[in-house]
């Protein structure tokens, strides 16, 4: 029978780089053809073929109500009636920031953008226009999105800055980026003690969903914001992905439980924030973000930005989540999942450890979670790729790659998650 898949991906691949428009998508890591989606509804998708996923991936974290959620598509449907672009201020401006604001105190003032790369980008700029400073830290396995100064691996060393980690970035763009290990305060303090004053920011994902599932230790999130307050430099919290997914406030509202008081500078948002259309954004305190241009001397602008279906689909889908008892069913439902992978895993023999947060999930072929990067690359990339396969043959659909993190959205039924880990138990069987 043919593979409308790989009939479908031969021909894209004659037009669009790679046959894709992200370059994750393409199954590089894990190989084989990647699934074209044809529809997608509530925890499932449909593919060229006709077969039916389990969605573990939810466009990478937007879909936190599943996909087609009736209300969001009523909204969306709506706002497209009145016009699809402006270009003109709207009040659907004004609620979603208000919304957003309303669930993050650490932030005054929002900025939308069109998507978390800007965000991040713009972030950044914010940062070193406020500061008057052009050195920041970002941390070895945080994505931030593909702007230069930070597509960036770590240096030869702690005092050295970082290398280009794409062609086309230029040497001096990122001679100013310092990259650090995840979790090792020794670095931290020696690169404050080195660069203190000269530091824009520190940028981080507090849960680290581009290491498939870090979390920042309590210490070291403490010592990062004392360092920071101490130097004058702003803390720069890249919620894109963990931003109204592991909690309703966000990682942030999980850290402040853990660490009285605690509050990052700038926040980035991104995914669940947009509902799945292009949508993203940048907030802080209001005198940090009145630096930002018309009221201030740091330039950021889009065409798009807070385009007005697009802030519709975000709106409605954050004022869903916002209903009381969202995140507990959610957040429930994810444990039941890593609970019950953990239990197929140890009763196959295989090294397994796995973690989770509100509707984010991530494993290890481990037996311990790893606390940073170097860690995290010792896992059996060829026994993960198996499991992915084992999965997808059987329709389970995980991310393609073993250090991205997983997502589990309220569609998701308990008859999803037991059958989710009954195909995981006959693929670790078989590993
Ligand atoms: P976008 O430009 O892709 O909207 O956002 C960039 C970004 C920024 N910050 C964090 C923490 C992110 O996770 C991302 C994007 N995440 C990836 C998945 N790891 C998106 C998937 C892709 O690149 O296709």
């Amino acid at each position: 029978m043919t593979d409308l898949n790989q009939t479908l991906f031969d021909r894209a691949a004659k037009v669009i780089p790679g046959g894709v428009n992200s370059p994750v998508r393409a199954f590089r890591a894990v190989g084989g053809t990647p699934r074209f989606v044809q529809r997608a509804q509530g925890a499932y998708f449909w593919d060229a073929n006709g077969q039916k996923y389990i969605d573990y991936i939810g466009s990478w974290g937007p879909m936190i109500l599943g996909h087609g959620n009736p209300v969001v598509l009523e909204a969306v449907q709506k706002a497209a009636l009145d016009g699809f672009s402006f270009g003109a201020p709207t009040e659907r401006e004004i609620e979603l920031a208000e919304e957003i604001l309303k669930h993050v105190p650490s932030m005054e003032m929002v900025r939308l953008v069109s998507s978390g790369t800007e965000a991040g980008m713009s972030a950044l700029r914010l940062a070193r226009g406020a500061t008057g400073r052009n050195k920041f830290i970002k941390f070895e396995g945080c994505y931030h999105g593909h702007c230069d100064a930070l597509l960036v691996k770590a240096g030869s060393g702690l005092a050295t800055f970082g290398n280009p980690t794409s062609a086309g970035v230029p040497p001096e763009v990122v001679r100013d980026t310092l990259v650090l290990e995840y979790n090792n305060i020794a670095q931290l303090e020696e690169a404050f003690a080195l660069h203190g004053k000269e530091l824009a920011c520190v940028m981080i994902e507090p849960i680290a969903g581009n290491m498939n599932f870090v979390r920042a230790s309590v210490p070291f999130m403490k010592r990062c914001r004392e360092l920071c307050t101490e130097h004058g430099a702003l803390f720069v919290f890249d919620e894109v992905m963990t931003g109204f997914r592991v909690a309703l406030g966000s990682a942030q509202s999980v850290y402040a439980k853990l660490i009285p008081g605690f509050q990052p500078d700038v926040t980035v948002l991104g995914k669940v924030i947009g509902g799945g259309m292009p949508l993203a954004a940048f907030g802080g305190p209001r005198a940090i973000m009145q630096q930002l241009a018309p009221t201030g001397p740091v330039y950021q602008a889009g065409t798009l930005s807070g385009n007005p279906v697009a802030t519709a689909c975000g709106l409605a889908t954050l004022r869903e989540i916002a209903k009381p008892g969202f995140f507990d069913a959610l957040g429930a439902r994810t444990q039941s999942l890593v609970d019950g992978l953990k239990g197929a895993a140890e009763k196959a023999g295989v090294p397994f450890s796995a973690d989770c947060q509100g509707g984010m999930f991530g494993f290890f072929l481990l037996p311990e979670l790893p606390q940073n990067y170097a860690k995290v690359m010792t896992s059996d990339s060829p026994k993960f790729n198996k499991l992915f396969h084992g999965l997808l043959d059987r329709g389970v659909y995980i991310a393609p790659a073993l250090y991205e993190a997983g997502f589990v959205s309220a569609a998701h039924t308990d008859a999803d998650i037991a059958q989710t880990v009954a195909v995981a138990a006959d693929v670790f069987a078989q590993l």
